[in-house]
């Protein structure tokens, strides 16, 4: 079989490389986007002159002035960065239609056989980074090799402005150095476990004894050994139509406030309803998701009798399931989401002949169209009033803390 040849592309310090680009005076700066930090919040993404200062990602704002006094905090704007993620995103789709878009500023790209094409798979990368900078005037790293999970911790390493190729039959000696932590799946709980056994680099996590870790980790042990082994034969697979559609945020601070969760919940849900209509798509299956206080994370899902693409009913589902999980759980919510799965067309149901579900699907139609019109916030239900207080708006809704879009 052909050695494939993956390429892993991921813009640096994306939120804030955007706002340096719309305002050149931020270049070179200590800057962080999440907010501003005398309000609650951590930090979304950190300029590397900010990072020289122990700033990063999902640290409170607090803590991130105190470590760099002089940094500028920045709110930043969501809907700018999709826009921008678009952009990047149509760029790479040019080069390749082997794409897989992993997160607003990561993709991956099967180029094998573009060689003919390109010159060189090298050339082809620094042509990519090139239009990145060209077009979007952002600054991007890039990681080659023969599968995924290699690519990826190549451009990682490579950061940032980098591009690192690992040569095919290579991968277990690049890895073999690398902390465990590095690898990607290994979170601080894994990472506990696995320094328990002594296993402190990937490359004694190669060497482990497959039925070590299975007794430890299970099937995930299997995954993260093949893994540290440089075996990873995940396809690249391009986003095919939504098979499902979620909304999550993560609050700024860990909260057990009752009326707090509901309405993130219902305004969430709303922002799910909106999307199904918008693909003109049903579903039968609700979701919620809650994360606690110490990381732990739940799902809880229902099935419905009809598929339904109506607020009210992906919220009322949504409550039941939130009411259930908050009495058999006494922690503090660290991210509450919402989702839909088991889509279909949009079709009229039998139960259309109900003037209930009639009127409920006139009702949500009426509400896009104003919202379409004059932003979402203009029309909401009493229970999301609170959210005023909380998160700053926009013509495009709640600026919510962005969950973290990449690991
Ligand atoms: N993001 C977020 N919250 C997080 C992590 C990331 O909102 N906890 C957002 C902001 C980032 C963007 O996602 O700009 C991309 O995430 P990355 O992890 O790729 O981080 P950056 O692009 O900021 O930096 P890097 O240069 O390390 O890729
Ligand atoms: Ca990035």
């Amino acid at each position: 079989m052909m050695t494939r040849r993956i390429m892993h592309i991921d813009l640096d310090a994306f939120f804030v490389s955007v706002e340096q680009v719309l305002n050149p005076e931020l270049r070179g700066k200590p800057v962080v986007v999440g907010g501003k930090p005398d309000r609650r919040g951590v930090v979304a993404s950190a300029s590397y002159e900010a990072r020289a200062f122990g700033l990063h990602a999902g640290m409170p704002l607090v803590t991130a002035r105190r470590l760099c006094p002089q940094a500028i905090f920045i709110e930043g704007s969501f809907p700018r960065y999709r826009e921008t993620s678009q952009r990047f995103m149509a760029i790479l789709a040019d080069l390749s239609p082997y794409l897989e878009p992993v997160s607003l500023d990561e993709a991956y790209l099967d180029v094998t056989g573009f060689e003919s094409i390109h010159g060189s798979i090298h050339q082809m990368a620094v042509n990519i980074k090139q239009r990145i900078k060209d077009e979007l005037g952002l600054p991007s790293s890039i990681g080659i090799a023969s599968c995924k999970v290699v690519a990826k911790i190549a451009a990682e390493l490579s950061k940032p402005d980098g591009l690192l190729k690992i040569t095919a039959g290579e991968e277990r000696s690049f890895l073999a150095p690398l902390p465990i932590a590095k690898l990607p799946g290994i979170g601080t709980k894994t990472e506990r476990i696995l320094n328990g056994l002594g296993i402190n680099t990937i490359g004694e996590l190669a060497n482990m004894p497959l039925s070590t870790l299975k007794s430890h980790l299970g099937v995930f042990g299997e995954f993260l050994h093949r893994h540290a082994n440089g075996i990873d034969d995940r396809k690249i697979e391009p986003p095919s139509a939504a098979k499902s559609i979620s909304r999550e945020t993560t609050f700024g601070e860990d909260t057990k406030d009752r009326s707090l969760l509901e309405a993130t919940l219902q305004y969430r849900g709303e922002r799910v309803g909106a999307d199904l209509r918008k693909r003109d798509k049903q579903a039968k299956c609700i979701t919620i998701k809650l994360r606690y206080a110490d990381f732990s994370t739940i799902t809880r899902r229902r099935t419905l009798v009809q598929a339904t693409d109506a607020d009210q009913t992906i919220f009322d589902t949504g409550l039941k399931l939130l009411k259930i999980a908050l009495s058999q759980e006494r922690q503090p919510v660290r991210l509450i989401g919402i989702g839909v799965s088991n889509l279909t067309e949009a079709g009229r149901q039998l139960d259309m002949l109900d003037s209930s579900a009639q009127k409920l699907e006139q009702l949500n139609k009426a509400i896009d169209r104003i919202r379409r019109k004059y932003g979402f916030t203009a029309i909401q239900s009493g229970r999301t009033l609170p959210l005023k207080d909380i998160f700053p708006q926009s013509d495009n809704g709640y600026t919510l803390q962005t969950p973290s879009l990449s690991r």
